[in-house]
């Protein structure tokens, strides 16, 4: 039995899924997770993060983050009933941004790891930093607007890294700690992300960064896919030699360390560099090709999409990382995702049932009625004043404000995804709205593409044993090519099974509609225009 494990560090849990793979048997043989404030008490973490005075200040703990991995580790040894021997491979996902702080005690003490001792208590003496700053993190404003002045502005490090300098990218928070503890900046030797700390850990020596996780830094050369030099003066002095190296995302770091085949009677598997959830994402949601972008429709609602060249987006709101598959990927996100839908629904007394049938019951297109759907302030595009506004649209009117709040945002995806410049053929549909066909056949219309609905429920973690089984089936021989592994069919042969788009539930363009929408969207734009102006 060849078996691929994959784990997910998310802000809340760590994850992990064990997948099976024969031929003519491909399933998921076991999942389990451990629930931070619940399973790890002794963190004191409230839903994942260490309370701090300060509400901009968000951060986690290292030492859960290890405890977690080892005690995880335990479960699927002890809980999975599977013969761990034949274990190939093992890749993890992990949340983007955060970073953790290692002195030069580190590579010494994780290659000598001590199986009869648990990992935390061998770890505690190499952090320089007993704290991690996360993706949640808002206060390093000075920092990202100091980083963007030397490098020349935000576009000119959009244009480098792939996004002007956000808060909680890893980038300005080094910066800050630089700025506010220079010695315990001195005394490290090592920055990790999130994704390369916990593989170190299962090598048992420091592992590179891939260019998906790389790029959340601020600190990438996008195109290039190796840090910017400039990127690098900006933010902290001799920061170059502490940062892990960026390698390609099928790299094998190396066998499982002694430390976890000891402990747990595991073989020595290769551990496969780790990547951030967001590129593991698009690898669980099956974006492998040019043409297909995944639409998540959650608390936000976002869209993963594919790009086979660095292009950034002018207007500075969305993100581009590297994807697992050698190419690029953008992240954007719209805040007034389900919230806004719940808002709508929840005005007019409904349930989600009523909203459905109301969806139905009006025409697409709605007479040309709009609304803004700014019930919060929304990322995409930007709007920090919130406010919803109506036009041609009575209030009264519930069905027709079920469909100007679906057409909204299916608009504002739709112009605001306009700068990738790829022809969209399909589209991968997850999280929990995607169940409501309405919504799905105005996703169809305006965007004049297929919508495939997917039923993946952590599409992370499984993008993360999906890669382990990639590198170690996939990748010819024992050097790592450099080169883009571009072939999206041997992308399709590790993704069957696993996600595979439910085609009889496809909900297809139709011509007239599509052409309602071409209008409408023009007017939508500028609307949008107009109030952001005003
Ligand atoms: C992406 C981001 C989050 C984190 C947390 O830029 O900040 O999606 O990766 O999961």
């Amino acid at each position: 039995m060849s078996l691929y494990l994959g784990f997910d560090a998310s802000t809340q849990r760590l994850t992990a899924i064990v997948l099976s793979i024969e031929p003519g048997e491909r399933r998921v043989a076991f999942e389990a997770s451990l629930r931070f404030d619940d399973d790890l008490p002794e963190y004191h973490t409230v839903n994942g993060v260490v309370p701090d005075d300060d509400p901009l200040v968000v951060r986690s703990s290292p030492l859960l983050w290890a405890d977690a991995l080892d005690r995880l580790m335990a479960v699927v040894a002890r809980d999975s009933g599977l013969d761990l021997s034949g274990l190939q491979a093992i890749s993890g996902s992990a949340q983007q941004h955060g970073s953790v702080y290692l002195t030069a005690a580190a590579a010494p003490a994780l290659e000598r790891l001590d199986p009869r001792r648990p990992l935390v208590e061998q770890l505690a003496r190499v952090l320089a930093r007993d704290r991690s700053p996360i993706w949640m993190d808002a206060s390093t404003t000075a920092q990202c607007a100091a980083i963007e002045e030397a490098v020349g502005g935000p576009e000119a490090l959009a244009r480098l890294t792939g996004s002007r300098a956000f808060e909680r990218f890893t980038g300005p928070q080094i910066r800050k700690f630089f700025e506010t503890d220079p010695d315990g900046y001195a005394r490290t030797e090592r920055i990790h992300l999130v994704s390369s700390y916990l593989a170190s850990l299962l090598a048992g020596a420091h592992a590179p960064v891939d260019p998906g996780d790389g790029a959340g830094t601020n600190l990438m050369d996008l195109a290039e896919r190796r840090w910017a030099p400039a990127a690098l003066h900006a933010t902290a002095p001799g920061l170059a030699p502490r940062l892990p190296p960026i390698a390609p995302s099928w790299t094998v770091v190396g066998a499982l360390a002694p430390y976890w085949q000891e402990r747990y009677g595991l073989p020595p598997a290769r551990v496969v560099v780790w990547s951030g959830d967001n590129p593991c994402s698009l690898i669980g949601t099956g974006i492998v090709r040019p043409g297909r972008v995944a639409i998540s429709l959650g608390t936000s609602d976002t869209i993963f999409g594919y790009l086979t060249e660095p292009r950034v987006d002018p207007s500075g709101t969305s993100h581009v990382f590297g994807a697992p598959t050698g190419d690029w990927m953008s992240l954007i996100c719209f805040r007034n995702g389900s919230l806004a839908r719940e808002r709508v629904r929840d005005a007019y007394g409904l349930d989600w049932g009523a909203f459905a049938r109301a969806l139905d019951a009006t025409p697409p297109g709605n007479g040309g009625a709009l609304m803004l759907p700014w019930f919060e302030p929304e990322i995409t595009p930007q709007v920090l004043t919130p406010g919803v506004r109506r036009v041609g649209l009575d209030p009264a009117d519930a069905a027709a404000n079920v469909r100007a709040v679906v057409e909204a945002q299916m608009m504002a995806m739709r112009i605001h995804s306009a700068w990738m410049g790829e022809r969209l053929e399909v589209i991968h549909a997850t999280g929990g709205a995607a169940a409501n066909r309405g919504i799905l056949q105005v996703m169809a219309d305006v965007f004049g593409a297929e919508v495939c609905p997917l039923d993946v429920p952590n599409s992370a973690v499984l993008g993360a044993a999906l890669r382990a089984c990639h590198a170690v089936t996939a990748v010819p021989g024992d050097r790592v090519p450099e080169v883009p592994l571009r072939t999206a069919d041997v992308w399709e042969r590790v993704l069957e099974g696993f996600v595979t788009p439910r085609s009889e539930a496809t909900v297809r363009p139709r011509p007239e509609y599509v052409s309602v929408y071409a209008a409408l969207t023009k007017a939508y734009a500028a609307r949008e225009r107009e109030a952001r102006n005003r």
